[in-house]
């Protein structure tokens, strides 16, 4: 494993030939020159600004912009004292391979089926977790549940995740569909359905797999009782598949997303919308009759994953929303003005607060007659944490809104869906600073950090090579599977392996790319997919 010591950083793929460009020198000199790789020359120079201490990484550094360079090509970064940068590209549109691997990383993750050589290269496996599972409270209960992604490095899958990882690839495909134009390709690609709606099309049939069909709840998740070894590879993992008790933040987040399938999948697949919203109303009736849940918990024989959640309003808020935008009906608009009411955050888009969806789509929607009052709070609420977030972006160092504590389990994930929400608000006024710092998210993710490193395998000269995710660790292939966001620095060091080697960095430091780090350098799906929204934005030009 190569520790980076660069004292320039930049974005390893590249920018865009008119947005924003920054570059960090942590030197001690302040000027930069741009080196064109094809000619040698030096083609641009500049000063960066003075020096500021960066809080979250403790790092003394100098931010150079060199956002007016707008010449096509390929390049390095150097400074006074000889340091250099990783090559990196200026071009229309630089990250149209990184939206490609991210987006196939979905297919890498599937289970159930064969992953050919053909689509899945060396990273081929045979079909994993195909025998039924017993449901939980009724032990003589056996069911399929075949399909759908694998959650992360581990092979369960839990219903919440897959909703996000759904949510977030299906509104990428509405705001931005022009950025999907090329194929992946997937074994389904017909040139008529979008291959990012195929892949979605095998994670909604399993959510479907999910529900019950006498009750219409949600089974939470269907997993092993516990976590296979780490170099166990998928069709190894043969322990008994247990399907986890009904939760309603499953059952509600289910909801969500089958109401959006209905609409999107429409003019393609009638018969499939039409089992999306039959399976979006059986979920309503669920919840209408238990309005009252505990939040999941593992059963005490589980040792899986638990995506625990204690608040269900926000997901039941998320559901009515888009139940009402695919059906009209008022009964959904009054729940939707009874659930905002709750005390619950209005635009996080995360596994657990997943009220945000609700309130993007009542602010992007225009199928149905919206409450004008309710529009008007609800796009203040967006835009006030959008100035939040572009404040913080200005006064950070590597040019992100994360906080010290913002650095959790996943703060990548905090980051793109950071830069998603500031994009939703650069979509709804069309002030450029928004999507000025959401590229500068984009920046940090590939390169643009304390560590110097592409969180995206595959992407970057210097990118992530040991993600903590099972058949990367369990091939004999040494390149990990591409296209994976892992989950990056987390200050609380929630594993042994970062316990043992992180101990006092500052928080944007607290990373080790070691595969034993399932804390920091574990790779999911619901990480991923914020990330394919965000690069669409800059694939769609
Ligand atoms: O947000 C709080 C913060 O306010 C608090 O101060 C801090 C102190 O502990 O914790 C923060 O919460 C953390 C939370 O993630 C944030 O989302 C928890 O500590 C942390 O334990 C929790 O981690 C979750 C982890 O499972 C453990 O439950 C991750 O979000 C979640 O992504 C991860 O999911 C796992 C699945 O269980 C199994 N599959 C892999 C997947 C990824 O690692
Ligand atoms: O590999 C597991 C990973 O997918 C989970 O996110 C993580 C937290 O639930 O747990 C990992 O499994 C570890 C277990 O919790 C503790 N013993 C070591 C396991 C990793 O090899
Ligand atoms: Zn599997």
């Amino acid at each position: 494993m190569r520790n980076s010591n660069r004292k320039i950083l930049v974005n390893q793929i590249g920018y865009p030939l008119r947005g924003n460009k920054l570059v960090i020198l942590r030197g001690s000199s302040s000027t930069f020159h741009i080196r064109d790789i094809a000619t040698s020359e030096i083609v641009y120079s500049a000063q960066a600004q003075d020096g500021v201490e960066d809080l979250c990484s403790g790092d003394h550094l100098f931010q150079g912009d060199f956002s007016s360079f707008e010449e096509p090509g390929q390049y390095r970064i150097e400074d006074e004292e000889g340091n250099k940068s990783a090559p990196f590209m200026i071009s229309e549109q630089p990250y149209d391979e990184v939206h490609a691997g991210l987006l196939k990383a979905f297919y890498y993750l599937r289970c159930g089926e064969d992953l050919d050589e053909e689509y899945a290269g060396v990273w081929k496996h045979k079909a994993c977790h195909t025998s039924p599972g017993y449901v939980h409270t009724n032990p003589d209960q056996r069911l399929d549940g075949n399909g759908g992604w694998h959650d992360a490095g581990d092979y369960g899958k839990y219903v919440v995740a897959g909703a996000k990882a759904l949510a977030d690839l299906m509104l990428s495909w509405e705001l931005y569909s022009e950025a999907f134009a090329y194929s992946v390709p997937l074994p389904e690609s017909d040139g008529v359905l979008p291959d990012v709606l195929h892949e979605c099309k095998v994670e909604l049939e399993f959510l479907l797999k999910m529900q019950d069909t006498v009750t219409g709840g949600s089974y939470h998740k269907l997993t092993t009782k516990q976590f296979p070894g780490l170099d166990v590879m998928p069709e190894e993992d043969e322990d008994e598949l247990v399907f986890a008790p009904i939760s309603a933040t499953a059952t509600a987040a289910s909801c969500a997303v089958m109401a959006v399938a209905a609409r999107i999948y429409d003019t393609y697949d009638a018969e499939f919308a039409d089992r999306c919203l039959t399976s979006a109303k059986r979920s309503w009736t669920w919840l209408e009759a238990h309005p009252d849940e505990p939040g999941f918990k593992n059963p005490p024989d589980i040792y899986t994953g638990e995506y625990g959640d204690g608040c269900d309003l926000d997901e039941r808020y998320w559901a009515a929303t888009e139940l009402y935008f695919s059906t009209g009906e008022s009964v959904y608009h009054d729940a939707i003005k009874g659930y905002v009411q709750g005390d619950f955050p209005k635009c996080e888009l995360g596994w657990a607060d997943m009220g945000g969806y609700g309130t993007v789509r009542y602010l992007l929607a225009d199928e149905q007659e919206k409450d004008t009052a309710l529009y008007a709070d609800l796009k203040g609420h967006l835009m006030n944490e959008a100035d939040r977030l572009l404040e913080i972006s200005k006064q950070d160092g590597y040019g992100i809104s994360l906080m010290e504590d913002d650095y959790i389990w996943g703060s990548n994930m905090v980051v793109m869906n950071r830069a998603m929400l500031l994009l939703l608000a650069h979509k709804l006024c069309g002030n450029v600073e928004y999507e000025q710092a959401a590229l500068g998210h984009v920046h940090y993710i590939l390169g643009l950090n304390v560590l110097d490193l592409s969180y995206v395998t595959g992407f970057g000269e210097h990118s992530v090579m040991h993600p903590h995710h099972r058949p990367s660790v369990g091939d004999s292939v040494e390149l990990p599977v591409p296209g994976m966001l892992a989950g990056g620095p987390n200050k609380h060091l929630n594993d042994e392996c970062m316990r043992a080697h992180l101990q006092g960095k500052p928080a944007a430091a607290c990373y080790i790319d070691d595969e034993d780090s399932y804390a920091g350098n574990e790779i999911t799906i619901y990480w991923n997919s914020p990330a394919v929204f965000v690069f669409s934005h800059w694939n769609s030009a």
